[in-house]
């Protein structure tokens, strides 16, 4: 790991508070007296804001005029969280922030509550894309976040009064946002549409219209380092703030029609994370951001040359794409180095490669993206030319290289015929160096399985990177009490940038006093959290119960589905006397979930768990022994109180399914343990915190893929498990009968035959596995001494899934990069 040193803000509390006084005074227009927390709020953020700005450019300085390459992460999201109390983290002063609003007589608490979090991410990917850009800085290389400033984030989350998930939408920017800064001279034109034409020999194209895209820059500054990176996120602007000519022709309101419709780029996030529609407003998002985003990064590094030698641009930065979503860039940069500047085609195709790289996030052959070529020729004729000829090319290649003919079909980047499309996955694995998954067996099955005829033919072009999270935020902020108590142990707090001094606390795990105040952290997070839960959800949580949270995106492949039938067994057994509740650990089970808005079953799953948990929690014969919580609107602020207070995590998908997972990370990193299957990176966090510290269940990969050679799905064989099966048999019983809802028996109908007749992501098929290892959870949680020492050595030996240790893995398997000097 890189020696990272930066000092520690220098200023006073009393300095700190003035210069809050002063942004209250000249940027509010208030006194402290009249100043409301959300005024102290603006101020101090606009302060820390200055104290970033030096570090800011002399990063930016340094990264133009060295020799040092830069990365830049071209997503589609970036689901930052909270600013305030990461800023403050990461420039060294929390301290003067909190003496500051003692003098000022605000609490700290309500001051960070009124930022409004930017949702600008669906999950996974988005969060990811967060953690890598503070891990970027925090390491001190120089590199560039580039995406989108979607005007409303993912939708925020309601229930009616029938448990029904309602989506409402999240207009982040009702207050006041003080950490972009809007740069109006650094805008870039973006092109859509019209044609392609023969002019002198050469192809060029003539389009239609063009949208103006506007950065707005966010500093991401550095944990320690000293460094200052950005953020450019790109806002879709009209050109023609009125179109005279539709003014002087027709009726004034049509004048204005052109810049709703420019501007509409980036005005909403799509909600969808996993089934992509050929939506023409999402290429055009693609194609916006991605575009912008080349040209900025070749006006950065070529400052004013009006004929710079791009050979040297893949010397300069390299490009990350995040999943497929920003491809398009590959037939992009190609036009612009034969287009705007000249360049033959072999040498615009070998600054191209050696430029991109591309990480895939799932194995869901759905889940990649698969263009009708009619769309991208209507938005993007000249890119639609470039792509056939790249596929002519790569056909030629393989042909060459003695690949059979039906592999080369199968490997087809463009489609020819009726349905022409372009395979996005394909024309990014084969545009650029490297693909990486995202962990282990995923790069395994990439390799295997989605990707086969590529990793046959270019096997050098396949790597792993398992993913990470950011320890500032995932621990040091989410989990005050534990890191102090991790700092007193290692007798340093040095593990925030180096986390695999983690493992320092091995021999503490045997160490009765310090498991004890191990366990009593935790107790103090639950509370905490019952508190919290109490003044934002109105909900009376029991502290003194087992917490177990299962937080993510509502899939069937995560199956949520499993655990609530876990739950509503556990249910009919209390209830039908087979089980003393007085014998059972008394358990609060909370779920945090979104579901894509036109995703059916997912939806029928939310409802189905808020009917669960509204009968449960109104039963006297389960009081104090069994809850169900579903705090709605999951989002950055609940993972960070919930993740410190769970005992248990559930990480339960179907085995082949998950690409990694990043939240199974976080709550290992913070003490839980972990139930799950062989699935993403549980695989490597199993290996880590030892076999006998993790509870694993289910069917592994190649039990699944059997399984489904016998035509689980095909042919009904869920029924057998059902049948089988008298506990699982009652649970689902209990779904159809209308237990859960009002005696209806037509509500949960599409759900219930789902498992009994299809069941694709094997739900029935685990259950069995899923509620034996539930028992002997609960034989260890008996024993609290036994649990929390576990709970000590999944910290102790989760420092590898920090996300610093995944960007050096970046650094050295893909980018060739390192820190700036
Ligand atoms: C194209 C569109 C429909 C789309 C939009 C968002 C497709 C996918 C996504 C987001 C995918 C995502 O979040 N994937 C998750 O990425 C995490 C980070 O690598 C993984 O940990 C997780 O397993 C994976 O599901």
């Amino acid at each position: 790991m890189t020696e990272i040193t930066a000092p520690k803000s220098s200023l006073t509390s009393g300095e700190f508070t003035d210069e809050i006084r002063e942004q209250l005074k000249y940027t509010q227009g208030v006194t402290p007296e009249q100043a409301t927390a959300a005024d102290v709020y603006v101020a101090t953020a606009a302060a820390v804001r200055r104290h970033l700005v030096d570090s800011w450019m002399k990063t930016q300085h340094d990264m133009v005029n060295g020799d040092t390459k830069a990365v830049g992460y071209l997503s589609a999201e970036f689901l930052m969280g909270k600013q305030l109390e990461n800023a403050l983290l990461n420039a060294g002063l929390t301290e003067q922030f909190e003496g500051a609003m003692k003098e000022l007589g605000f609490d700290t608490k309500d001051v960070i509550d009124a930022e409004y979090e930017p949702g600008l991410g669906n999950g996974g990917l988005g969060r990811l894309a967060a953690c890598y850009i503070d891990s970027l800085a925090s390491i001190g290389v120089p590199a560039f976040g580039y995406g989108i400033r979607y005007q409303y984030g993912i939708f925020k989350q309601e229930f009616d009064e029938n448990g029904k998930q309602v989506e409402t939408p999240d207009y982040w920017l009702v207050n006041e946002e003080p950490w972009g800064h809007v740069d109006y001279n650094r805008d870039q034109r973006v092109n859509f549409g019209g044609e392609v034409v023969e002019e002198n020999g050469k192809r060029v194209w003539k389009p239609a219209w063009a949208v103006r895209a506007v950065p707005c820059d966010y500093m991401v500054p550095g944990y320690k380092s000293g460094r200052v990176n950005t953020l450019r996120l790109w806002t879709a602007k009209s050109y023609d703030e009125f179109d005279l000519l539709t003014f002087n022709k027709s009726d004034y309101l049509d004048a204005v029609i052109p810049k709703v419709e420019a501007e509409n780029i980036s005005k909403i996030l799509y909600p969808e994370d996993s089934t992509p529609q050929g939506k023409k407003l999402r290429l055009e998002q693609q194609y916006f951001f991605v575009s912008a985003s080349i040209h900025d990064a070749i006006r950065v590094f070529y400052p004013g040359e009006k004929n710079p030698d791009l050979t040297t641009l893949p010397n300069k930065i390299v490009f990350q794409l995040n999943d497929t979503h920003p491809v398009i860039g590959i037939p992009e940069l190609m036009r612009v180095l034969i287009d705007e500047y000249g360049y033959d085609w072999d040498t615009a195709w070998s600054i191209t490669n050696k430029t991109f790289n591309y990480t895939c996030h799932t194995l869901l052959p759905e889940a990649l993206e698969v263009w009708p070529a009619s769309l991208i020729g209507e938005l993007l004729p000249r890119h639609l030319e470039i792509i056939k000829k790249i596929n002519e090319q790569f056909m030629s290649e393989l042909k060459a290289k003695g690949v059979a003919d039906d592999q080369i079909e199968r490997m087809r980047i463009y489609t020819d015929g009726k349905d022409a499309s372009v395979r996005m996955a394909y024309l990014a694995t084969y545009g650029g160096s490297y693909v990486n998954g995202v962990a282990e067996l995923h790069s395994e099955l990439l390799k295997d399985v989605t990707l086969k005829d590529f990793s046959s033919v270019y096997p050098d072009k396949f790597t792993n990177v398992t993913n990470g999270v950011t320890p500032r935020r995932f621990i040091k902020l989410a989990n005050p009490r534990m890191s102090d108590l991790i700092s007193e142990g290692l007798g340093t707090d040095a593990w925030l940038s180096d986390l695999e001094q983690l493992k320092g606390l091995i021999p503490l795990a045997d160490d009765p006093e310090f498991v004890k105040k191990f366990a009593a952290v935790k107790q103090a997070n639950k509370n905490d959290f019952a508190a919290f839960a109490k003044r934002k959800y109105g909900f009376d949580i029991d502290p003194n119960t087992m917490f177990n949270t299962m937080i993510k995106r509502l899939h069937e492949y995560k199956r949520q589905a499993l655990k609530i039938l876990a739950v509503i067994a556990t249910y009919a057994d209390i209830k039908s006397g087979k089980v003393d509740p007085d014998t059972l650990v008394p358990r609060t089970v909370f779920f945090g979930a979104k579901a894509a808005p036109g995703y059916y079953l997912a939806k029928q799953t939310i409802q189905l768990i808020n009917n669960v948990a509204r009968v449960i929690n109104n039963d006297p014969a389960t009081k104090g022994k069994l809850h169900v919580y579903f705090p709605w609107n999951y989002n950055i602020e609940l993972a960070q109180n919930l993740i410190p207070a769970t005992d248990l995590d559930e990480q339960i998908s179907q085995a082949g399914k998950e690409a990694s997972g990043t939240g199974n990370m976080k709550f290992a990193l913070n003490g839980a343990l972990t139930v799950g299957t062989l699935d993403g990176a549980n695989v490597e966090i199993r290996e880590r915190v030892g076999a006998e510290n993790f509870f694993l269940f289910g069917m592994t990969e190649p039990e699944v893929s059997a399984l489904y050679a016998k035509g689980y799905d095909t042919k009904g064989l869920s029924r057998e498990y059902y049948e089988k099966d008298p506990q699982l048999k009652q649970a689902i019983d209990m779904v159809a009968d209308g237990t859960f809802s009002n005696g209806d028996k037509d509500t949960y109908k599409d759900l219930v035959n789902d498992w009994l007749n299809k069941d694709y992501f094997m739900t029935l098929a685990d259950f069995r596995a899923y509620m034996d290892i539930q028992a002997e959870i609960e034989e260890t949680y008996r024993d609290p001494m036994k649990w929390a020492r576990m709970a000590v050595l999944n910290v102790a030996n989760s420092g590898y899934f920090s996300s610093d240790r995944s960007i050096e893995d970046y650094l050295e398997r893909i980018w060739h990069t390192g820190a700036l000097k």
